[in-house]
């Protein structure tokens, strides 16, 4: 079990439920490593603070005791402390440093560069003052509403004609800079004039989700929101041919 699964697990279980609900396994790998980097840091923060605290109140300065022999002068190379102590916190803090990296580059690769999947559905999306256009393969076009499959398992890639559900999106915009957002798959892209971004999701679960625009774009900026509609591969399939 890798740490992000026992953290996810941990969170599933123990701490709270609701932190990991993502509806996209992309979105709850992200989730993880995000909580990783939480409870690292409080982790952190508590030791640091604690010893803080601890050494001020045991080491303070108390009427008519000496300064103790070991004490630093102005002047004078310290010698005092536990070099291999110190040697062994430091590779721990490196290693815990670079396994964090690692998992960070890992990570950010898989959600940045979509799956090769011959049964994805790509859709254009553009954004302009003020609303999203999604354009699908076959033409159809709509505005402030994105349909897409559900995950389908069994539309493996040696399966021609079907939908996996895997969605990889083609983001630009029409005028100024905009941004695409879907919270809760964790996706945040771009949308620029003259430049294509792309960003990719697989839904697991039937449902409807808020899309909007992160990028201050102009008074009708709030108003810049769309719905991304999940839906079973079956129907999709029928509102796709039927239009
Ligand atoms: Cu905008």
């Amino acid at each position: 079990m890798s740490t992000v699964q026992f953290v996810e697990t941990f969170l599933r279980k123990v701490a709270s439920p609701g932190l990991v609900p993502a509806p996209a396994p992309s979105a709850e790998h992200w989730q993880s490593l995000f909580t990783l980097y939480i409870i690292a840091a409080v982790v952190v923060a508590g030791t640091v603070f604690g010893l803080f605290f601890y050494f001020l109140i045991r080491y303070r300065r108390r009427p008519g005791t000496p300064d103790p022999t070991d004490a630093p002068r102005v002047g004078v190379m310290a010698e005092r402390g536990n070099p291999a102590l110190a040697a062994i916190l430091t590779a721990l803090l490196v290693a815990l440093f670079f396994g964090l990296t690692l998992n960070t580059f890992a990570l950010n690769a898989y959600l940045q560069n979509p799956p090769n999947d011959p049964n994805a559905l790509y859709i254009d999306v553009f954004g302009f003052q003020w609303g999203w256009r999604f354009v699908y393969p076959n033409g159809h076009e709509s505005i402030g509403q994105m349909r897409v499959p559900v995950q389908n398992l069994t539309c493996g890639p040696t399966v021609t004609g079907c939908w996996s559900g895997t969605v990889i999106l083609n983001i630009t915009s029409l005028d100024v800079f905009h941004s695409f957002g879907i919270p809760d798959f964790k996706i945040k892209r771009d949308a620029i004039p003259g430049r294509i971004n792309q960003a990719w999701f697989v839904s697991d679960q039937i449902g409807t989700y808020s899309i909007r625009c992160y990028e201050l774009c102009g008074t009708g900026h709030a108003q810049m929101t769309a719905d991304l509609l999940v839906i079973g591969s079956t129907s999709f399939n029928t509102w796709y041919v039927g239009g």
